[in-house]
């Protein structure tokens, strides 16, 4: 295998769905299930939150998830979490500045994806160089769905990186909705990634579908 090239990366981080059993009141392999079938392009299991399922419970989820996204064609980036992500053999892993050292994150998980998030020029050049294949950067909105963020940066931050020479794929995240995605869109992020504006949909289908549109 070799590492997945920037463009494949671009394609699939343009509807990204990020979701846990916290952010879901119905079974969250439903909600994936439905948000698949409104078009999203990669799935990010992110299990955060004090009544999160850790041990057996987060694997036998993960699992179930994982099955889902492989039969329907979608990759699967795991959270923080490298050993349940090999165990589970996950397309990827997504972590934050706290969650490990990045060149040894990529050590461990060979050519699968390496997402990292980033909220200034030195931690995005450090994430690139240390291995990172794509960039998370955010909130760019203000988001209720994540308490430790930093400030909102805006849309606009993602152009800012473009500029200081920036080019790897770049995912917006933070307070993303139907209302907003298009400002994401007219940016320079190469997509959009949202927990809420799926997870809490009533429709969740119809909700990924509208963010899909957003790049038409
Ligand atoms: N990371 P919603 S904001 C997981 O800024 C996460 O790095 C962020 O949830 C960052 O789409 C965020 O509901 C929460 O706003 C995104």
């Amino acid at each position: 295998m070799a590492r997945v090239s920037a463009q494949a990366i671009r394609n699939m981080l343009k509807v990204y769905f990020i979701a846990g059993s916290t952010n879901v009141t119905i079974s969250l392999p439903s909600v994936l299930q439905q948000a698949i079938d409104g078009g999203i392009t990669l799935f990010q299991y992110r299990e955060k939150g004090s009544s999160a399922f850790v041990g057996i419970e987060k694997e036998q989820l993960g699992l179930e998830l994982i099955t889902i996204c492989k039969n329907n064609g979608i990759p699967f980036i795991m959270n923080d979490d490298v050993e349940l992500a090999l165990k589970l053999d996950a397309d990827g892993v997504h972590i934050g500045q706290e969650d490990g050292n990045v060149e040894e994150i990529r050590k461990k998980i060979g050519d699968r994806i390496l997402g990292v998030s980033a909220h200034n020029f030195e931690e995005a050049k450090a994430a690139l160089e240390a291995g990172a294949d794509y960039l998370g950067v955010g909130p760019v909105f203000p988001t209720t769905s994540k308490t430790d963020t930093s400030e909102v940066c805006g849309p606009q931050f993602i152009a800012e990186l473009r500029e200081l020479g920036i080019e790897a794929p770049i995912v917006a995240i933070g307070g993303i909705s139907i209302n907003n995605a298009s400002e994401v869109v007219a940016g320079k992020a190469d997509g959009l990634s949202v927990i809420s504006a799926i997870s809490s949909a009533e429709a969740p289908a119809i909700a990924a579908k509208e963010l899909n549109k957003a790049w038409e």
